[in-house]
């Protein structure tokens, strides 16, 4: 069952995920560029674009009780700042809409097809909270949150299952349960055949992380990064956050997203208790807690 507790978790995972992930992400010139800018003034951890959208999204949907497309581009443009380390069109996009021009002709100079950068599938566990109960709506909001910078059909597809992903555990469904409702909603051969390899490495042996990162991915692709995430949040769910963390690492490539999304499902499935300590050296977590209560509330006041 959800909980107050269950969404302060997925909340807090994400960005913890993602904080604790971003010195790891990249090359070596990314890796020294957060060196240099990764704390506060005050000494915190601060959390990148992954973070900063998810905020963006729940500030949005509490304000209008909806996904209002204009009102979510309008909220992540006005958020922008390049040192969060925004993907390189997602900033070119959000730098127009700041500039007056409408999201939807923007997002078209983006790329004609959409984006398929993993994005959108980022901050779908906000959407989780958003639409707790109703599948079908939460389909359809995590398309309308994703038309806005990531339109692309795998864009979209890797956002729906990471939602789903974070849906169902909140229900704490089982990892099978989970993955068939999954292969169910795949469109597409590359997240069917990611999604069937998950399974299979769940129930087997332990694998390698060698064979992790050449079948699942670890980029910024929503196809190269979205089941990797799923896969890591169903193999610790019953384990330490840390241990989840520690292997998602030693990846290398993409890391602060895919520990912030494996982050918010191991937090939809274990609660806030282990995370709280470690969010205090994060920058604005009573922020963060504060938004996942609000959602919680709202969602679940009669
Ligand atoms: P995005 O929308 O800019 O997409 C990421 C990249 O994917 C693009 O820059 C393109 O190279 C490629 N791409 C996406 N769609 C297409 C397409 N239709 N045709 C051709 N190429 C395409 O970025 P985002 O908002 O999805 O963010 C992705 C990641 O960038 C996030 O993980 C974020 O944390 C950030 N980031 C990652 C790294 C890294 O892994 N080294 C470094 C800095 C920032
Ligand atoms: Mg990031
Ligand atoms: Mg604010
Ligand atoms: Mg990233």
């Amino acid at each position: 069952m959800t909980s107050i507790d269950k969404y302060k978790g997925c909340f807090l995972g994400l960005a913890v995920g993602d904080a604790f992930g971003a010195p790891y992400e990249g090359g070596l010139l990314e890796r020294l560029l957060w060196k240099a800018i990764g704390k506060t003034r005050d000494g915190k951890l601060r959390y990148t674009d992954d973070t900063q959208m998810a905020i963006d999204l729940a500030e949005s949907f509490l304000h209008n009780s909806a996904i209002e497309q204009d009102h979510l581009a309008y909220r992540f443009a006005q958020s922008y700042q390049w040192s969060r380390g925004y993907g390189p069109s997602t900033s070119r996009l959000l730098k127009l809409i700041k500039k007056g021009k409408n999201w939807r002709d923007a997002n078209k100079k983006k790329f004609k097809t959409g984006s398929f950068g993993n994005g959108a599938a980022m901050r779908a566990p906000i959407l989780a909270m958003c639409f707790p109960s109703n599948t079908l709506a939460l389909l359809n909001n995590v398309t309308k949150s994703a038309e806005i910078t990531h339109a692309h059909p795998l864009g979209i597809e890797g956002a729906k299952l990471i939602a789903l992903a974070t849906q169902a555990a909140f229900r704490d469904l089982e990892n099978e349960a989970i993955l068939m409702k999954l292969l169910h909603q795949c469109q597409s051969r590359i997240y069917k055949n990611k999604i069937t390899f998950c399974a299979e490495a769940l129930n087997r042996s332990e694998k390698k992380i060698k064979e992790i990162k050449r079948n699942l991915g670890n980029g910024i692709a929503a196809p190269q990064s979205c089941v990797t995430a799923i896969y890591f949040s169903l193999k610790f769910r019953d384990q330490k956050f840390e241990s989840m963390l520690s292997q998602i690492f030693t990846l290398g490539g993409d890391v602060d997203t895919i520990a912030s999304m494996a982050g918010a499902i191991w937090g939809a499935f274990n609660g806030a208790s282990t995370l709280e300590e470690k969010s205090k050296s994060l920058e604005q977590s009573q922020e963060i807690t504060w938004l996942a209560k609000t959602l919680f509330l709202k969602q679940h006041h009669s």
